[in-house]
């Protein structure tokens, strides 16, 4: 890690009366979830096409089940990592602390984050595909895979009579309003931003880094690889989250 950029987060942090995380699924890698368009990423198997979006699921419902299905028994089993547990406790050791994520696995809150936006969304929530505004929840506590979600079990349905569907925002559609205005009012005011594990592709979550910057915080990206967010940020910690946050909590 460069030791100057070190040292400026670490300053930065230090006197910060508000500090941001946003976190991507780099953050659960270590965790052994898969991530989207790394490499061995689920994108790279399935297109996001083909299976992150209404129409995918209106043309297919049982291919896109099929792919939440697998994905929930992929995450079950995993645990927090040291990165997720670093952010729970910022919660509670900093002055003001917002953690914003696009992980739907859930892993933030088993690590105890409590006052975190998912912005898009939770895999282990169904919604009415309907729209009479059922939601149910399926545990994700780390348990054997589930016979609900075994494959080619019938697809769930509502007790309206429709079809139930991953509580998750998919591409094309709108993110909760109340979410991402939260999540830009938190970018604006804070003093650092910590952007952990993400590919910056993905919008509007990708467009907070541009958004705290221009008010004034110190956009900090923790990744393993370049993203295009890497040439715009004030610094950049080249590593795991799960090392380098725990070594920021240390230093800091
Ligand atoms: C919307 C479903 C508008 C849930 C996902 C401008 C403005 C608004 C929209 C757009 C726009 N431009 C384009 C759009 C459309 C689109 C979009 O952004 N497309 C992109 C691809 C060009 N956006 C949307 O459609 C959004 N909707 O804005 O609607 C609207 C308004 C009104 C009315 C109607 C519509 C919806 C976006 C949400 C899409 N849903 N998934 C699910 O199944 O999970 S997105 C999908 O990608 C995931 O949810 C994930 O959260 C997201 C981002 O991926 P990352 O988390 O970054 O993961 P990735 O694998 O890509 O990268 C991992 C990174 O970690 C890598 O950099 C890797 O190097 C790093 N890493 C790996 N290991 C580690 C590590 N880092 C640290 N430590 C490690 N150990
Ligand atoms: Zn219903």
């Amino acid at each position: 890690m460069p030791d100057v950029g070190l040292t400026l987060v670490l300053a930065c942090l230090r006197a910060a009366r508000s500090v941001v995380a946003t976190t991507g699924a780099g953050i659960s890698a270590e965790s052994g979830v898969p991530t989207f368009r790394g490499s061995g990423g689920l994108w790279r198997t399935f297109s996001a096409s083909d299976l992150a979006t209404p129409e995918a699921f209106a043309r297919d419902p049982r291919l896109v089940w099929e792919w939440y299905r697998w994905r929930r028994d992929r995450i079950r089993p995993a645990k927090p990592n040291a990165g997720h547990f670093v952010l729970a406790r910022f919660e509670r050791t900093l002055p003001h602390f917002q953690l914003v994520t696009q992980n739907v696995d859930g892993l933030h809150q088993r690590a105890g984050s409590r006052t975190l936006i998912e912005l898009h969304g939770n895999i282990w929530r169904s919604r009415c595909a309907s729209g009479c505004g059922r939601v149910t929840e399926v545990s994700g506590d780390g348990g054997p895979a589930r016979s609900g979600d075994a494959p080619g079990t019938a697809l769930p349905t509502c007790t309206c009579g429709g079809l139930l569907r991953p509580d998750v925002v998919w591409f094309g559609e709108a993110l909760e309003p109340g979410n991402i205005e939260r999540a830009m009012d938190a970018a604006r005011a804070c003093d650092v931003l910590l952007v952990v594990g993400t590919s910056a592709v993905v919008y509007p979550a990708a467009a907070l880094p541009r958004v705290a910057h221009a008010a004034g915080a110190l956009v900090v990206e923790i990744n393993v690889e370049d993203t295009p967010l890497t040439a715009e940020a004030d610094v950049v910690l080249r590593g795991p989250a799960a090392e380098v946050l725990p070594a920021l909590e240390a230093l800091s």
